[in-house]
């Protein structure tokens, strides 16, 4: 029984949400290590390259949140064996990567009127194209899992991005943009959320 450490922050999202949940859909135990932001400064320099998350197995360390994803999906359960689908997670996992990026770029501007433009700027152009583009490739498979014909961990990193989007917890993102622009990843992710290891998890975290 490998000893694991999961370290992020101290949120129910992000890059890290996913690991936590498939070890726990796994029942693999794990600590699950939780930064606060105000003692982020202090424990970056110290991280393999300088961010989170990291996730340490007996004493080895290994980050970059997929890769992460990938393993923990593979001791769970949680990650397809046949190499196409394998394919298939993987690009669904990389292409919310890629529609993070360019939000995580407009964290820290402080000027309100050029956040607006730019978050107006990313709901019209990378926002709508990936949950556009999620939801063809979503349907491409059959409606209701991106890989496999089963829950994998793409489904639960897409999960915690609509999740995200519908949060309002970015301003100036409208709450409903996956409704009126992805209505089927909405209801792909009230069925992960309804599974009941995920029902579960949140439960025990007393989130809603
Ligand atoms: N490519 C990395 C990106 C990791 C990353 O940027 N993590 C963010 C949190 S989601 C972070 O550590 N931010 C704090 C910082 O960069 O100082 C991955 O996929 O894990």
């Amino acid at each position: 029984m490998s000893s694991i450490t999961l370290t992020y922050f101290d949120i129910h999202g992000g890059r890290g949400e996913v690991a936590r949940l498939a070890l726990f859909i796994g029942g693999i135990e794990f600590e699950d290590r939780r930064v606060k932001f105000s003692d982020w400064a202090a424990l970056k320099p110290d991280t393999l390259f300088g961010a989170i998350p990291v996730l340490e197995v007996d004493g080895q360390l290994v980050s970059q949140c997929n890769g992460i994803n990938r393993f923990v999906g593979k001791l769970a359960g949680l990650y397809p064996t046949d190499p196409w689908q394998a394919a298939l997670c993987d690009e669904a996992m990389d292409a919310v990567e890629d529609a993070t990026a360019p939000v995580v770029a407009t964290f820290g501007i402080k000027d309100e009127a050029e956040l607006e433009a730019k978050r107006q700027a990313l709901v019209d152009g990378p926002l709508t194209f990936y949950l556009t583009r999620l939801q063809r490739r979503l349907e491409a498979h059959g409606g209701e899992y991106f890989a496999d014909g089963r829950l994998t961990v793409a489904d639960l990193k897409v999960f915690v991005w609509i999740r995200h989007l519908r949060s309002g917890t970015l301003d100036h993102v409208p709450t409903d943009l996956p409704d009126r622009v992805a209505p089927r990843l909405v209801a792909h992710h009230d069925r992960v959320r309804q599974h009941p290891k995920i029902g579960a998890y949140y439960a025990k975290h007393g989130v809603a």
